[in-house]
Parts: structure tokens; sequence; C-alpha cells
């Protein structure tokens, strides 16, 4: 087989570019040299797709309903049936309804412009409700977008020659292998590595330095830093200067966060504090990781903000890492569909089981994503799914939890079994993924079903524009090379809003952020005090699962939580031993691990585990949005313990 160049499409920090190869009568995946940053090694998952392309739990045909809800009640049928009953719950919705009782819920499953946007051209052009994709990234985006404008920042060869990489709220060990091994050559040429979070991750594990503060405190370690590199005059007076504005407000707020304040609410020692501000100032340049995942609570996005204004103080452009997607120039409505026909209605994703448990929605198309396990509000969003008056339809290339409630279940090829081109949100290298092994059972690309219904629905022809010419007009423009050079197997570069543009009302770095008021927000990063009783339920990425995929070929996720040895003690709990997890939204039961890689008051758990009853962990999680950004709360859930034989 000639070598086939492909991206790993999942969501994550990496893109990974590919090579299928055949090596001794085998076909093998390989990571594909001609991209710096992911060349040299692929994670547990990278190496693990051609074996779940071919797993067992592949949905190959379409199937239909025959059974109740929820179960894998189905029957095989044929494609024109399942594309003809699927078009006539969508004529009769909007007929009955009107358009905005269709949803279509997705995320980033396949991050792929074809697989994950395309599709979207036909729910734009009938009308129909979206999420907000609120359910992971956006709180941290609007936060850096109050006082940098767009919120990228720095790419892997911006940082090379950096001498201090801190990873805050950001467990790169695991969630990032590629820039985490970045990190570790850069320390090979001296740089140091600090992590900042409140249990012992792989990364802090791994770090030079490490600071734990408690959860949902690090806006106020952030205030500690600058009171420090202000107070002492560390910070970079000319940049201040040229480049921001509001230095004043942010000095006279800075003021009320001296060492000894900062250390009674995070409950780190003074000296770390210290430590850690020496370091920044000692160590320049350097470069700040703002994880996805501290932005994930309710303090979140408040604390992007505030992470985000060190590097200001120290004189760097954008010295931090947040995601890199606002950098690229590419037209994304010009795959959705959306410059000609947006849709109406936008819908919180976080809260999305409120409206779905309401019957908001008739019929619901799911794609490149597994709610029914990954969305928070368990309890209402199945409910809401399992309603007699609401027709779900589901895309997937496996099986999950999601079918269980779906109506119609629709078999999807694996990015490997079709052609995209995948924006990266770490690296700017993009390449053409070509199809790399033939589709399997009867599943179809969402090129080809996104045109099979708008045939039976009527649509305009721009619905069902050609792929390619859909992909070059995104793209064009946005790519150093030609779109001929990137079709031709190219890996290109691509072009870049420079690090040195604000994209603010002033211009520069709004320290105080006027876009802030104007928003209804305070315009200096603010702290809220979890009152909550009970343990902080910590959750985060596991290196063998990509949210809840690869449990084909890993098996489950560990139902597992972790204990500190005190609180254990306290509570009579065994290593090993059964414990409930509870609070008012329900309760999940799972195996203590007694340990010290979390301290008191925390536990931490895998993300999107099902319990050892069969409930998912996101029973316990609210529906709460951010205020900044309607973010979700996932590391600020707080739950109380008990064994499973007492009431608690
Ligand atoms: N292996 C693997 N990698 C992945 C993914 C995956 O599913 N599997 N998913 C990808 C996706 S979609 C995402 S969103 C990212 C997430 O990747 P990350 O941004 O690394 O986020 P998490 O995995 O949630 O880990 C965040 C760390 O923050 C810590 N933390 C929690 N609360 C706080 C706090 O209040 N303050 C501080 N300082 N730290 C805190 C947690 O203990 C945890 O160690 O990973 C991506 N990469
Ligand atoms: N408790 C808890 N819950 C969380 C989080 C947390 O930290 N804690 N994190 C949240 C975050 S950050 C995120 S990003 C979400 C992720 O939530 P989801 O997007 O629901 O996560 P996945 O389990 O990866 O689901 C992706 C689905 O897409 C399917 N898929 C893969 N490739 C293709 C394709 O080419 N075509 C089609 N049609 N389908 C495909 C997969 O089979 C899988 O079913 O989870 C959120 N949920
Ligand atoms: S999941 Fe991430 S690190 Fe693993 S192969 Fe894909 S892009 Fe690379
Ligand atoms: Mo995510």
């Amino acid at each position: 087989m000639p070598l086939v160049r492909t991206v790993c499409p999942r969501d994550c920090y990496d893109t990974c570019h590919l090579q299928v190869v055949e090596k001794a009568g085998l076909t093998q995946v390989l990571p594909d040299p001609s991209n710096e940053f992911t060349s040299g090694f692929l994670c547990a998952r990278g190496v693990a797709d051609l074996k779940r392309a071919f797993s067992k739990e592949r949905i190959l045909y379409p199937h239909l309903r025959n059974k109740g809800k929820p179960s894998l009640g189905f029957k095989r049928i044929g494609w024109s049936e399942a594309l003809n009953i699927v078009a006539e719950k969508i004529t009769e919705t909007i007929r009955d309804y009107g358009p905005e009782a269709l949803l279509h819920v997705e995320y980033a499953g396949n991050m792929g412009l074809l697989a994950w946007y395309y599709p979207q051209r036909l729910w734009n052009w009938l009308q129909a409700t979206m999420t907000d994709y609120s359910i992971c990234s956006k709180s941290g985006h609007a936060a850096l977008s109050l006082h940098y404008g767009l919120s990228y920042g720095r790419l892997p060869e911006e940082m090379k020659g950096s001498k201090l990489f801190v990873f805050w709220g950001f467990n790169a060990a695991v969630s990032s292998p590629h820039f985490w091994a970045l990190a570790l050559r850069e320390r090979n040429k001296g740089a140091l590595i600090i992590a900042i979070d409140p249990r012992k991750s792989e990364t802090v594990e791994r770090s030079d330095f490490s600071i734990n503060p408690r959860p949902g405190t690090d806006v106020a370690l952030a205030y500690g830093v600058m009171n420090i590199l202000i107070s002492e005059e560390l910070y970079d007076k000319d940049f201040v200067e040229k480049y921001t504005i509001g230095f004043k407000e942010l000095k006279n707020e800075v003021s009320k966060w001296p060492p000894s304040r900062v250390s009674e609410v995070t409950g780190v020692d003074v000296s770390s504090i210290r430590r850690l501000a020496e370091l920044y100032s000692e160590k320049k340049p350097s470069v700040t990781f703002i994880g996805l995942g501290i932005q994930k609570s309710l303090n979140g996005a408040q604390a992007v903000r505030a992470i985000s204004l060190i590097p200001a103080l120290l004189g760097i452009h954008r010295g931090f890492y947040y995601t890199n997607s606002r950098r690229w120039l590419a037209n994304i409505a010009k795959v959705t569909g959306e410059e000609i026909s947006k849709p109406k209605r936008i819908v919180s994703q976080v809260a999305l089981a409120e409206h779905i448990e309401r019957g908001e929605f008739k019929f619901i198309f799911v794609y490149n994503m597994n709610p029914a396990l990954t969305l928070p509000g368990q309890e209402k969003l199945r409910r809401g799914l399992a309603r007699g008056d609401v027709f779900v339809v589901q895309f997937d290339t496996h099986w999950n939890e999601t079918s269980m409630y779906a109506d119609i279940a629709l078999p999807a090829t694996t990015y490997l079994e079709k052609s995209d081109v995948v924006l990266p949100y770490g690296h700017n290298y993009v390449a053409f993924s070509q199809r790399a092994i033939e589709p399997q059972g009867e599943s179809r690309d969402e090129t080809w079903l996104t045109c099979e219904l708008a045939k039976r629905l009527g649509a305009p022809e721009w619905v069902c524009m050609d792929p390619i010419q859909v992909l070059r007009e995104a793209l064009e423009g946005a790519i150093e090379g030609t779109f001929e050079d990137l079709l031709s197997g190219k890996v290109l570069r691509l072009k870049t809003r420079p690090l040195d543009a604000y994209q603010t009302p002033s211009g520069k770095i709004e320290l105080y952020s006027t876009t802030a008021i104007k928003l209804g927000y305070s315009p200096l990063p603010e702290m809220e005090y979890l009152t909550g009783k009970g343990f902080v339920l910590l959750n985060s990425a596991t290196p063998k699962y990509t949210h809840t995929q690869f449990r084909d070929v890993y098996g489950p996720i560990p139902a597992i939580v972790q204990i500190n040895p005190e609180d254990a003690m306290e509570l009579g709990i065994r290593d090993g031993e059964e414990v409930v997890l509870y609070n008012e939204n329900g309760e999940v039961r799972v195996k203590a691990q007694v340990v010290d890689k979390v301290p008191r008051g925390v536990l931490w758990s895998p993300r999107q585990l099902i319990d050892l009853n069969g409930r998912p962990q996101n029973t316990l999680v609210p529906t709460t949005t951010q205020k900044i950004g309607g973010g979700p709360v996932f590391n600020s859930v707080m739950v109380y313990l008990r064994k499973p034989n007492s009431t608690g």
C-alpha cells in the first residue's frame, strides 16, 4: 500500500499527523515525521485507533428501535428506509412545531471540517436550534477575549528557548503528550517546569516545582504573584506603558492581595507564592499553559483572566497558551453555511439537560458526541431523551450510551475511512487527511448523509456543495501555499495572526477590561468563594481514553475515587472499599483509592466514568453555567461520601 497521510481528529491539544503504512504485512499507524511537533511518538489512543476502526462495537448498519428506551433494542434496516424516516420526521416536526423544535447536538468527537462542520449546512438551512458549544473551552475563550481581544497564545515553536514552563491547572503529561514532550526537551536545555494543581497530578509529579492551591482559588494566587511583581518592581514598566491600559486600576486591586492574605485563601505558604513570583521574574521568557481543565469550575473564566495578566506584567506578548483556534484565518462559516443561513435559536450545551427534559425539542440529531454520558445533569437529560414525544437520531461510529436513547442509529465512518482537513488548536501544521481504509459495513461519512437528507428535503444546491470546493473556500488565503498543494499531500502551515496584535477596543492589552464592563462583568478578575459543604470532586482526563472513546479497546473507565488517607481514616474508609458519592443531584458508587495524591477535602475521579451500578458520574454534576462564557463547573462539584449501607 502506498503511504497514506492522515491526521488524528480527536479533541486533543496535539492533532498528530500520521502515516498509515503497510509494514511486515500489517497495516500500521505511525507518527508522520513532516510535522516536527507531533513526530516521534503516538499516544495510547493514537496507537489504538486502527483497532477501534475494526472493533466489535462499531455501528455497521442503520438501525431502527424496536424496544423501549433505554435499551439497545434495535432492528437492522436499509439506508433508504432510514433516510426516508428521518426526512419524514424532520418535515413533520417543522410542520407541527416549527424548525426551532429541531435540535442538532454535536461536539468535537471528530474535529474535521467535513465531519464536524459540513453537516451544519443542512441544519442551518432548516434553521434548526443548535447548542452554544459551551461544554469545553468557551468560558476561557470569553475570559481571554476581555483582556486580549482574541484568545490565542503561543505556537510550539514560539515556546522554544523559553526558560520557564508553567502548567497551571493543565495536566499536560496526560492531556497533551506532545506539548509535555516539548517542555521536557526544553528542560534538557535548562528550562524549569512548574505545575500548579490542587492534587499530585502526573504533571505535578514530573515537575521541578509545584504549588497546590485549594480548588477554585487561582484568582487569589495569580493576584498574589502580581502583588509581588508590582510591589517589588519586578514588572516590565516599558512594556506595560506601551502595550497595556488599566495598570493603575490593576495595581489598586492587586494591592489588596498581599501574600499573607493569598496564603490564607489558597492554602499555599507565603514562601511558595514568593518563589513562584521570583521564578517568573528571573526566568524569562516564560510560557504559562492555562488548562482547559482549570476553566471548568465556578471561578474558571475568572482564573483564566487573572493568570493571563501575569505575562503582560512580565513584558511578554501573549506569554501563554490556552488554545490557538482563534489564531487562524480560516473561514468556518463557509463550511457551516452560516454565511447564507444562521440558526435562530442557540441553547446552552452545559444546561441542555434542562431544555431537553422540558420537551422543547421534538427531533434531536446527535453526532460526534456522546451526550448521554458527557453532559451535566444526566438524570434530567436521560429523562428528556426518553420522552415519548421526542425522536432521537444518532449518527456515530460506535454504539454508546446515547444509542440507548436513539430511535434511529446511523453508522458513521471513522476518520481512517474518509478524507478531511483538521484544523489543530495547538500547532499550525495542516495536511489533507486521506482515507486510509475502506468504510466498514454500510458506514457513510457526514457529507454523504448531509446530501442524502438535503435531496429528500428539497434543499437548495448550496447545502450539498462539493466538499472539496467547500474546503477550498474556507482555507484559501488561510494557508501558506495553495489549496492544490494541500490536496496533493503537502504539509503546510496555517497563516497566523501576530502575537503582538490585540483585538481590544484600545488595540492594547486591557488589564482593566472596558469590554467586560459593557458585558456586565467585573473589569478586573474577581473571585467567588466556594461555600458548598462536603468534598470538592475534581475529575480530569486519563491517558487511555478520549472522553468516553476507546472503552472498546481498553475496557471501562475505572470507577474509582481517590481520597486522602486522613479523610479516609476519619470516615473509616479502607483502600479498595466501595463508597457512595452523593449530592442533591444524585449518587454514584465507586471504589475508594486511599492515596496522598489528593489533599484533605478534595476527591479525584477519572472523568465521565460509569459507576458500579451503571450510573454516570455526570449525575452529580449540576447544569450550572458560568457567568462568563456559559461554561461548565465540572471541577466545583461538591459531594458527600458515605459507605453503601449507611444513610449519610
Ligand atoms: N488523554 C486525554 N487527553 C485529552 C483528552 C482526553 O479525554 N484524554 N481530552 C482533551 C480535552 S477535550 C480537554 S478539555 C483537555 C483537558 O485537559 P487539561 O486542560 O489538562 O484538563 P484536565 O484533564 O481537566 O486536567 C486539569 C488539571 O487541573 C486540575 N485542577 C482542577 N481544578 C483546579 C483548580 O481549581 N486550580 C488548579 N490550579 N488546578 C485545578 C486537575 O486536578 C487536573 O490535574 O484534554 C484534552 N486531552
Ligand atoms: N464529568 C465530566 N464530564 C465532562 C468533562 C469533565 O471534565 N468531567 N469534560 C467535558 C469536555 S471538556 C468535553 S470536550 C466533553 C466531550 O464530550 P463528547 O464529545 O461527548 O465526548 P466523546 O466521548 O469523545 O464523544 C465523541 C463521540 O463522537 C464519536 N465519533 C468519533 N469520530 C466520529 C466521526 O468521525 N463521525 C461521527 N459521526 N462520530 C464520531 C465517538 O464515537 C463518540 O461517541 O465532555 C465533557 N464532559
Ligand atoms: S489523541 Fe492526541 S496525542 Fe493521541 S494521537 Fe491523537 S492527536 Fe496525537
Ligand atoms: Mo474538552
